[in-house]
């Protein structure tokens, strides 16, 4: 079997949708991949099985507490467990590979204000952040992974060319792709792809990466460097 993927959460139902429809559901139906979503809140503590408390120090809102967290993932100890915050290493393309060669994998989502430190200390190995921007929980982030390890399982994207093609080959961005019609509104596909020129449409899509790459995401420095090297 692919990855058994564990997601620790406050809110289950959130992955309800996620987990059945497009190739997710597919892949867990065909029995490469396995998800198992954990409810956080039997862990909690006294009768309303808080998660939360106020924080030391002082400020607004909660923290998330270590102990519920610490007991949800005791059964879990030894997988390769993940915490989601905008405080987190970046995600990359590079880490959902990594991830997709593991046997199990452990997504915790955050919520409220944050999470008791002593969790990204001592009960996660990783702390990952998504993109700067802030969420209210981690769930999305979940969601994110579970899609992103999903298309790199082993027999879940039909032709594994498009596994391989897709945007970050060799750090630059896609170039833009079109479909019929040609004409739509008055608006023409470029010339060069109707041509059958093999040599020129090759030569046309690599120009369009690269000045893609240069206008949107001049922070992509390697792949550019590298692809103008190259002509
Ligand atoms: C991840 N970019 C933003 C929300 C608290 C750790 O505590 C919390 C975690 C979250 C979820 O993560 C993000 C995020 N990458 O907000 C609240």
């Amino acid at each position: 079997m692919g990855v058994k993927i564990t997601v620790i959460t406050i809110f289950p139902e959130f992955f309800a949708s996620p987990l059945e429809v497009s190739l997710v559901g597919k892949a867990r139906r065909d029995g490469l991949l396995d998800v198992e979503v954990v409810d956080l809140r039997p862990f909690g503590k006294g009768v309303h099985r808080q998660v939360d408390d106020a924080p030391f120090g002082g400020g607004a809102g909660m923290v998330m507490m270590i102990e519920p967290l610490e007991q949800a993932l005791a059964p879990r100890a030894g997988t390769h467990r993940v915490l989601f915050s905008a405080a987190g290493v970046p995600l990359r393309q590079a880490t959902l590979d990594r991830w997709a060669e593991l046997d199990e994998l452990t997504l915790v989502c955050g919520r409220y204000e944050g999470v008791d430190e002593r969790v990204a200390e001592h009960l996660v190995d990783e702390e990952i952040s998504i993109g700067d921007y802030v969420l209210l929980g981690g769930e999305v982030a979940a969601a994110l992974v579970i899609e992103g390890v999903t298309r790199l399982l082993p027999g879940v994207v039909g032709n594994p060319d498009s596994v391989q093609t897709e945007s970050f080959r060799d750090g630059l961005l896609e170039e833009p792709q079109y479909t019929r019609p040609a004409v739509y509104r008055g608006w023409e596909v470029p010339e060069v792809l109707l041509s059958g020129d093999h040599g020129r449409i090759a030569e046309w899509r690599r120009r369009r990466r690269q000045e893609r790459t240069r206008e949107r995401r001049p922070d992509l420095a390697a792949g550019l460097a590298q692809s103008e090297e190259e002509g």
